[in-house]
């Protein structure tokens, strides 16, 4: 009846790695860090076209505005959200889309974020139960945002913290985990090692030189890494530069 998750997998993942552009970030963070940048739809999906990435991740209200795409590149739902007008106690993402309104649009696979270590995780792990029987039942896959979080971690990129988060979000069942990147090759690549699902990074805040980027690319590839799933190093850039730092990421990725 509806076409197998390791299917659709292989429609973003054709070689098992990923160059996909995320784009969550306006709820996240909301749109006024982003002054003097085009945080429209249609220009992020335009870059994430011409820049021939894999997948592109976003809410069902952006998409929307992206029909036109849907189809010429897999389009990957983020079903949890959360905004930053909140007070950091709540450290929480909630289900606000489901797997069927995914699958309506046309998507390929899911994506939700939890926050491990968070003083409410035990409600996002009980969330994540519902969205793992839908994804059950429409086969889809699901890129699980495993991020650390909590008032026992020294930072949200505390190492052993984003190994300990990618590992839980294998143990409970995302397809493919993306994670923060711990800031040395050595120290992700026992992320990946004891991650037994394909490990996807975040960008992070924009870095200003390419050639840095570039750096951590060939970095956590060499460290096992499946690809990236990269945002704001790639949009707060003028299109041609996103386009061709894209270009340059899947050389590398898909080497
Ligand atoms: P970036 O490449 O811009 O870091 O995007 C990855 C991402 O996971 C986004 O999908 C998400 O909105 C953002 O990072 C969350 O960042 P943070 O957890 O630091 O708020």
């Amino acid at each position: 009846m509806f076409e197998s998750k390791e299917r659709k997998l292989k429609k973003i993942m054709k070689d098992g790695k990923a160059v996909l552009l995320a784009f969550d970030h306006a709820i996240e963070h909301g749109p006024s860090i982003y002054e003097g940048i085009d945080i429209s739809p249609e220009r992020i999906a335009r870059i994430a076209f011409d820049g021939n990435v894999d997948g592109i991740i976003l809410h069902i209200g952006a998409a929307r505005r992206i029909k036109k795409l849907i189809g010429k590149i897999p389009i990957i739902i983020k079903l949890t959200a959360r905004t930053s007008l909140t007070s950091d106690e709540n450290q929480i993402q909630q289900i606000v889309t489901s797997v069927k309104e995914a699958k309506e649009i046309g998507a390929t696979a899911i994506a939700c974020t939890i926050y491990f270590g968070s003083e409410r995780e035990s409600e996002m792990l009980k969330m994540f139960k519902e969205i793992k029987q839908e994804t059950n039942r429409f086969k889809m896959p699901i890129f699980g945002f495993a991020y650390p979080r909590g008032k026992k971690l020294k930072s949200k990129y505390d190492a052993d913290a984003i190994r300990y988060a990618a590992r839980a979000g294998a143990e409970i069942g995302f397809d493919v985990v993306k994670t923060y990147y711990t800031g040395d090759k050595e120290s992700f690549s026992k992320v990946v090692k004891d991650c037994f699902v394909p490990v996807l990074v975040a960008g992070g805040p924009k870095i200003s030189e390419e050639k840095d980027i570039l750096k951590v690319v060939e970095d956590v590839m060499n460290a096992g890494a499946s690809g990236v799933a990269i945002g704001r190093n790639v949009w707060m850039r003028n299109d041609e530069e996103a386009v061709n730092l894209l270009k340059e990421i899947g050389r590398i990725v898909h080497k």
